[in-house]
């Protein structure tokens, strides 16, 4: 087994320590951030998410790998985001209300402090007044993860919400998440959508003209 399927299967079978010591190890031999991110972490949610699909997986298997995928997500970080970078702009981020996925915001979090913005956290479960509250505090791009197809419409909650606090004509819009699509972004009028973290950057570069 290679030392990227090593790395993949301790994160499916939840085995933490396993996980970022294989990926100390992988770092020391020379292997890219963006491959073990990729090729290791990313896929091993994936099948995470289809044993969890066909009945082998339930919610605390789903949770230790999640747990298992942070701390080595950790270790990646540094390497993955760009230090000193004068800010592009400044980003409210967070997973909609009723939503407690935090893994694929936080990779975009990442990122896009990686490309420069000034990111601002919003965590998970965030309602649309946090939103609200981001964008009066100056946030340019309101940026909405959703990961269940029941909390997408939260989404569209907090547009509207922009919109009747008349908020809407001084911030961007960008959404993303698992079950989002192109089309859902424009059916909720959003201003931009992208299906994975790199692009999520130059999306919101686009979105503010950079
Ligand atoms: Co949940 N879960 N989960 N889960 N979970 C999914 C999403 C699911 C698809 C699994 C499945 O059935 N195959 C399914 C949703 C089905 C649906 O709605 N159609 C599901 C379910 C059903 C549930 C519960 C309802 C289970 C239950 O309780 N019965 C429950 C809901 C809890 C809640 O939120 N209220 C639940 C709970 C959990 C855990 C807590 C156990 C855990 C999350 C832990 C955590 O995040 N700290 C968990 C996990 C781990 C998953 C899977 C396995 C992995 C998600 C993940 O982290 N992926 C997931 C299956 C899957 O996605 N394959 C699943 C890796 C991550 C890097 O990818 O988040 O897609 P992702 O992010 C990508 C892109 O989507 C994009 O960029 C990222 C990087 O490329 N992106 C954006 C994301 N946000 C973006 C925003 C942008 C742009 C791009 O702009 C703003």
């Amino acid at each position: 087994m290679s030392l990227i399927e090593e790395i993949r299967q301790a994160v499916i079978d939840g085995q933490a320590k396993d996980a970022v010591s294989k990926v100390e190890q992988a770092l020391e031999e020379g292997i890219a951030a963006d491959t073990i991110l990729h090729n290791a972490l990313i896929d091993a949610m994936r099948e995470v998410g289809e044993l969890f699909e066909q009945g082998e997986f339930f919610v605390p298997e789903m949770l230790i790998a999640a747990r298992a995928m942070k701390g080595a997500l950790e270790l990646l970080k540094p390497l993955l985001v760009d230090q000193g970078v004068e800010p592009l702009g400044r980003i409210a981020i967070g997973t909609v209300k009723g939503d407690l996925h935090d893994i694929g915001k936080s990779l975009v979090a990442m990122m896009l402090e990686g490309g420069g913005f000034e990111v601002v956290d919003l965590g998970v479960d965030v309602a649309p007044e946090q939103f609200i509250e981001a964008t009066k505090n100056g946030a340019q791009i309101v940026a909405m993860s959703a990961l269940l197809t029941t909390t997408m419409p939260n989404m569209k909650a907090t547009i509207e919400a922009l919109e009747a606090a008349g908020l809407r004509d001084q911030v961007q819009v960008m959404v993303g998440g698992a079950p989002v699509t192109q089309a859902y972004a424009d059916d909720i009028g959003a201003d931009g959508y992208s299906p994975d973290a790199s692009s999520a950057v130059r999306k919101a570069q686009a979105l503010l003209g950079k």
